[in-house]
């Protein structure tokens, strides 16, 4: 089998989405996800203008070879850029060779190592009752573990709350790339956070009983000592964990936050290879992986974190917002499936549109996920469809502190 063509569809359903379609001389196609939120146009050029020439005439199933074909020939290694573009072909390339097989993925990974995958859904609230309404809703949505982000006293916009007024007083509804030419400046306050938290959990456990699995989201934003005083004052509360309490470029800042709690912790959406997480694996300073198939490289790579966090008791915790698209989040469903050490899967449902340019075939009940059976990914791009929502110009928000100063979103 050959690869006679490759094309980068970059569109705009209910947000940007990168997506390579591989095509070979069996008429077998095979897609990826190389979605880098707000930096999508990167991504597209370095696919289009530098790799997809190098694919034409290439054997598709030598999926590890061109892996390291990439990754070491473009001299120029790692970041999120090279990483989701390598991510794009390395998911395709899975796509058919599943496809050839007549086989869903995950059965080449291993098989399935359970029957379902326990998803987590994101409930936010301003107050106490809406948060408290947003849990009821997620559980009647069928999820069984429940990310918990609200508001805070003298902050006005804060990650994570959806129906909070965002910096230009629309609605967030939780879709945090806005569609403005300049990305939106949100405040921050890490003392005032800090105070308020606990209290939240401490409502939330009390309406809804020990055993709901609750989950956290520090979004990058504390330092070591603060987020180590964080789990420390969220350890009555039991979380199941704690994500991103630091910015963790330093991975040894992990290690004052570990030695002062055992609120498990999870980290990663924002590393791309295993470079990013040696230490913290190798020291046990984490519980959880949170990298996505989409910006680590592909199933390829973050097979091999997967191995690797499993000696040492670390499990998965895959990304799986609304920027990672229906074929990142395929991608994840399949390996969720096959690896022993997952954990649990992050889960925030796409839009209509997104379903309309996305036919999937996975499904979602009683808590749990299933990629489906159909051979490869299980997912089909409408490019009529695709074509009819062209991209748009969208941002991340940033932070920015009472005096003026620029901090971590
Ligand atoms: C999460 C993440 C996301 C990111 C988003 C940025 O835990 O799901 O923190 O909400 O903010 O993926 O592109
Ligand atoms: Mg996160």
């Amino acid at each position: 089998m050959q690869i006679v063509a490759a094309d980068v569809i970059v569109s705009s359903p209910d947000r940007n989405f990168v997506t390579l379609q591989i095509t070979t001389d069996e008429g077998i196609t095979g897609l990826g996800d190389g979605t880098l939120n707000g930096r999508e146009l990167a991504v597209a050029s370095y696919l289009k203008d530098h790799v997809v020439p190098l694919l034409i005439g290439r054997d598709p199933h030598r999926i590890e070879d061109a892996w390291q074909f990439l990754y070491r020939s473009a001299y120029w290694r790692r970041g999120p850029v090279t990483m989701a573009a390598i991510a794009a072909v390395d998911v395709a390339l899975w796509d058919i060779k599943a496809k050839a097989a007549g086989m869903p993925l995950y059965q080449l990974l291993g098989g399935a190592s359970r029957t379902g995958i326990m998803a987590y859904g994101h409930a936010s609230g301003r107050d106490t009752e809406e948060l408290f309404d947003s849990i009821r809703k997620h559980l009647a949505l069928g999820y069984r573990s429940i990310r918990v982000q609200t508001a805070v006293p003298g902050i006005n916009a804060v990650y994570g709350v959806a129906a909070q007024p965002s910096a230009d007083g629309t609605r967030y509804d939780y879709e945090p790339a806005q569609r403005t030419p300049l990305p939106a400046e949100e405040d921050w306050d890490t003392r005032a956070y800090l105070r308020h938290i606990p209290s939240v959990f401490e409502a939330v456990r009390s309406e809804f009983g020990p055993e709901l699995p609750l989950l956290h989201d520090g979004h990058h934003r504390m330092t070591p000592i603060q987020a180590a005083r964080l789990g420390k004052s969220l350890e009555p509360y039991d979380l199941f964990w704690l994500e991103d309490c630091t910015p963790a470029e330093n991975q040894d800042a992990l290690r004052l936050v570990r030695h002062h709690t055992t609120t498990p912790l999870a980290i990663g959406e924002i590393f791309n290879t295993v470079w990013d997480y040696q230490t913290l694996i190798q020291e046990q300073l984490i519980d959880y992986v949170r990298s996505a198939v989409t910006h680590t490289g592909g199933i390829t790579a973050l097979k091999k974190i997967l191995d690797f966090a499993a000696q040492y008791q670390v499990k998965s915790g895959i990304h799986g917002p609304t920027d990672i698209s229906p074929v990142g989040m395929a991608a994840a469903l399949h390996l969720d499936l096959a690896i022993h050490n997952f954990g649990i899967q992050e889960y925030m449902q796409h839009g209509a549109l997104t379903n309309e340019v996305f036919q999937q075939s996975f499904s979602f009940e009683d808590g749990y996920l299933h990629p489906g059976e159909q051979p490869g990914l299980g997912v089909e791009i409408d490019l009529e469809a695709a074509a009819a929502h062209p991209y748009q110009a969208a941002y991340l928000p940033f932070n920015r502190l009472k005096d003026g100063t620029v901090h971590d979103w």
